[in-house]
């Protein structure tokens, strides 16, 4: 069949929109209709040509929702009709990182996916002209129809709204996750939350969701501090705006350090301040944003051996196919907000407008709809 999707030709360019060829789903493969799709800040990592993994020509976009409309062979757990979000992180509930307790990072089509192939080594998508064009972490959403592993979708309720579900797909799973799955957060913690954007606005509603009793949050965009407030957060501190060391004013504001700090920057220098004004004895800090190729993080090895921890999360440690319906719910249930964090609606031909507004710190969520 033909689909028109937006594709990554080169490193730094804007996307185009085009037709392209799709074949219909193989072994263990489904054929969605992608309904709408979010814009996340590592499509523009990859798409401006700062991702190691970054390949070319790609169809990008890893946060959508949609319907199945064709299963391949062997598929069971899924049937036309049925409502969807792709995940990138799959989950086949049967692979070794599947079956350990302490990891969502399933590995079933990890390889292939890296490398922008279907689990069988080939592509699905190619230009008129017969040019293959890869996948995009499993998912590649920027293109109307798509195909995925059976392994990489989740089943949902068909009642919730495919413009706000969307945003599920990474954002609010990987910040509420963050929280909730990743740092196991407890009623009464103190948290600080670096980065207000689309995926610290979802770790503040986390907490919020946990029952912290403080829940602060760092931007250097005082622009951020409205929307942030609304999602839970206490207090708000601009780097910029603190006289002399962030790190002593962080701890001194959090009685001694947070139980838990969040980077959703991808600053190395943000992570250590993040690890640093985590609680002596026991504070956790746990790094979401994603790194420029090449960078390192740093800290005094005292930082940890007096008892702070650094860790990571992907996805927010959740299961896609277990936790994603289940945080369709919580939505559903009014338990936790999106709606007000979509901040824009766009047309796929005006797919690098919501770039744009991303570069202009305007948007927190632009989503296309097809
Ligand atoms: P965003 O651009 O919407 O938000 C980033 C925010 O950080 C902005 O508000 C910006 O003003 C603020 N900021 C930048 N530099 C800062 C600094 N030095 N100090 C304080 N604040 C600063 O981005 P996003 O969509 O929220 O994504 C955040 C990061 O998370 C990105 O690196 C993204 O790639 C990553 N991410 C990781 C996962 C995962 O699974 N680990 C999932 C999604 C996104
Ligand atoms: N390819 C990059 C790293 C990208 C990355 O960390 N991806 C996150 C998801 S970000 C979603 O917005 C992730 O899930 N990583 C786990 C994995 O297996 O990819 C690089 O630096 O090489
Ligand atoms: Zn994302
Ligand atoms: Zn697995």
């Amino acid at each position: 069949m033909r689909t028109k999707a937006a594709v990554a030709l080169e490193a730094g360019k804007p996307l185009e929109v085009m037709e392209v060829n799709l074949e219909g789903p193989k072994e263990g493969e489904v054929l969605v209709e992608i309904k709408a799709t979010g814009i996340c800040h590592t499509d523009e990592f990859t798409r401006s040509g700062d991702d190691p993994e970054g390949l070319f020509p790609a169809i990008l976009g890893h946060e959508g929702a949609g319907v199945v409309v064709e299963v391949g062979p062997g598929v069971k757990s899924l049937e036309v009709g049925d409502h969807v979000i792709p995940l990138y992180t799959a989950e086949c509930r049967e692979c070794e990182y599947c079956l350990h307790p302490k990891t969502n990072l399933c590995q079933k089509v990890r390889a292939t996916q890296g490398k922008g192939v279907m689990p069988d080594g080939t592509s699905r998508f190619s230009m008129l002209d017969g040019t293959p064009i890869l996948h995009y972490m499993g998912c590649s959403t920027f293109s109307n129809y798509t195909v995925l592993p059976e392994i990489s979708l989740a089943k949902i309720r068909k009642d919730a709204p495919f413009d706000k579900v969307c945003y599920i797909g990474c954002g609010v799973t990987t910040g509420i996750g963050a929280v909730i799955y990743t740092a196991k957060a407890e009623i009464g913690c103190r948290g600080v939350v670096f980065g207000l954007g689309g995926i610290g606005l979802n770790v503040l509603q986390g907490l919020r969701l946990a029952g912290a009793d403080q829940i602060v949050g760092v931007d250097l965009n005082n622009d951020k501090k409205e929307m942030a407030e609304r999602f839970g957060m206490t207090h708000f501190v601009n780097p910029a705006e603190v006289e002399g060391d962030l790190v002593a004013h962080l701890v001194e504001l959090t009685g001694g350090g947070a139980d838990y700090t969040f980077d959703a920057t991808g600053n190395v220098g943000v992570m250590r301040t993040a690890l640093e004004c985590a609680h002596k004895g026991w504070g956790e800090s746990i790094i979401i944003g994603v790194a420029p190729a090449g960078a390192e993080i740093a800290t005094r090895p005292f930082q940890l051996v007096t008892g702070r921890s650094w860790r990571g999360t992907a996805f927010g440690g959740a299961r896609g196919r277990t936790d994603v319906p289940k945080i369709v719910d919580w939505y559903m249930d009014g338990k936790i907000e999106i709606d007000p964090m979509i901040t824009h609606k766009l047309k796929l031909e005006d797919i690098n407008k919501g770039f744009d507004l991303m570069h202009a710190g305007e948007s927190i969520r632009a989503v296309v709809e097809y």
